[in-house]
């Protein structure tokens, strides 16, 4: 007779994801016919979740500009010349007022970005103040601050933060070509900070910044093989800045995307996937096949951090003609 863990098809250890992936099996689900890889997508999203219903994020850019870091893709970089306005953190009641407004149009989480590469501890105390009235609203609360040092992810804990937002962004081969100012492994030691301190883990990253499609399966397979995969992956399509050395990098096959987001579904079974930056310039049809390969989870509110977002009313628009609720 065989003991019971040798007859479970597969040992589900806490913490231990179902399968490790190869970066090989994912360029294979790449290379699927597209109606394959969104049919098993597909099966695999109704295994796990309401096909139908989409979680919404609205984001608020709470400390705009001026970031010492060097991302090759990002408005914020104090580097680069791109025309935008650096600002101070925002006061309490204006982000207050601004996660009320979002709550009552109907979004489920707030998210708090902050262009740092860190927070400094008496910055840190203000957010937590931040993270504490939102919370108090009834929303789940996110923040994204960049790399944390010891004890700040505790101090974000204690507040009632729900989430961390921290990219991984693009797989650990291609990473020194996009950022220079910190590496791969710095984002790793965040991440696990985060989830050492027992905050959900938000992490995805951007495609179509010149990466190949197997700089894509990696990024993927890191995100999925991290010892507890994230709970929420954002995908974000460059949105192209002017005055950033990725002004110009050609628009990838929309296609492409899609099958990221596939990817993304198959391999976190479990995750919310967050169709990201880069909807604006989607149409309708194209968001709805995200959704159906997978995707979950919307920025929604007419900003991200510095640039555009689709506005609400074309946004409840696309809700009522595919009959998707929000969660
Ligand atoms: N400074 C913090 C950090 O880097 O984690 C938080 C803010 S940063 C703007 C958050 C994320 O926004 C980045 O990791 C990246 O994935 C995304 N992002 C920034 N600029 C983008 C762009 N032009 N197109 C697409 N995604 C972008
Ligand atoms: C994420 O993955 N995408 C959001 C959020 N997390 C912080 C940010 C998108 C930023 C797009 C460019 C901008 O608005 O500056
Ligand atoms: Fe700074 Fe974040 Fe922009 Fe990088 S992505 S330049 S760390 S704000």
């Amino acid at each position: 007779m065989q003991s019971s863990a040798l007859s479970s098809p597969v040992s589900c250890t806490p913490n231990q994801p179902v399968h490790r992936w190869t970066v090989d099996e994912v360029l294979a689900l790449y290379d699927l016919p597209l109606m394959d890889l969104v049919f098993r997508a597909q099966q695999v999203h109704r295994e796990n979740f309401d096909a139908n219903a989409i979680q919404r994020s609205t984001l608020l850019s709470v400390k705009t500009g001026g970031c010492s870091e060097d991302c090759s893709y990002c408005s914020q970089s104090a580097r680069y010349d791109t025309d935008l306005e650096r600002e101070r953190l925002m006061p309490l009641d204006e982000v207050v007022a601004a996660a009320k407004a979002a709550r009552d149009k109907g979004a489920s989480r707030f998210c708090m970005g902050a262009a740092w590469r860190g927070p400094k501890d008496n910055d840190l105390d203000k957010v937590l103040a931040m993270v504490r009235e939102v919370k108090a609203l009834g929303m789940q609360t996110c923040v994204t601050l960049g790399m944390l040092r010891d004890g700040q992810a505790e101090k974000l804990k204690e507040a009632g933060l729900d989430y961390y937002n921290h990219n991984l962004d693009t797989d650990k081969e291609f990473y020194g070509q996009v950022i220079k100012s910190h590496t791969h492994d710095d984002r790793l030691d965040t991440l696990e900070q985060v989830r050492e301190a027992g905050i959900n883990v938000c992490s995805g990253g951007i495609i179509g910044m010149g990466e190949s499609r197997r700089n894509r399966a990696g990024l993927i397979v890191q995100l999925a093989n991290l010892p507890t995969p994230p709970e929420s992956v954002p995908i974000n399509n460059l949105v192209p800045i002017p005055g950033t050395p990725l002004a110009d990098r050609p628009q990838l096959d929309p296609f492409e995307f899609v099958r990221t987001i596939a990817a993304a579904r198959i391999t976190m079974p479990g995750s919310w996937v967050r169709l990201s930056a880069g909807r604006q310039e989607m149409s309708d049809e194209l968001q709805a096949l995200c959704f159906l390969a997978g995707a979950n989870s919307m920025f929604y509110g007419d900003h991200l951090l510095t640039t555009g977002n689709p506005e609400v009313d074309r946004d409840d628009a696309l809700f009522a003609r595919l009959g998707l609720k929000a969660v």
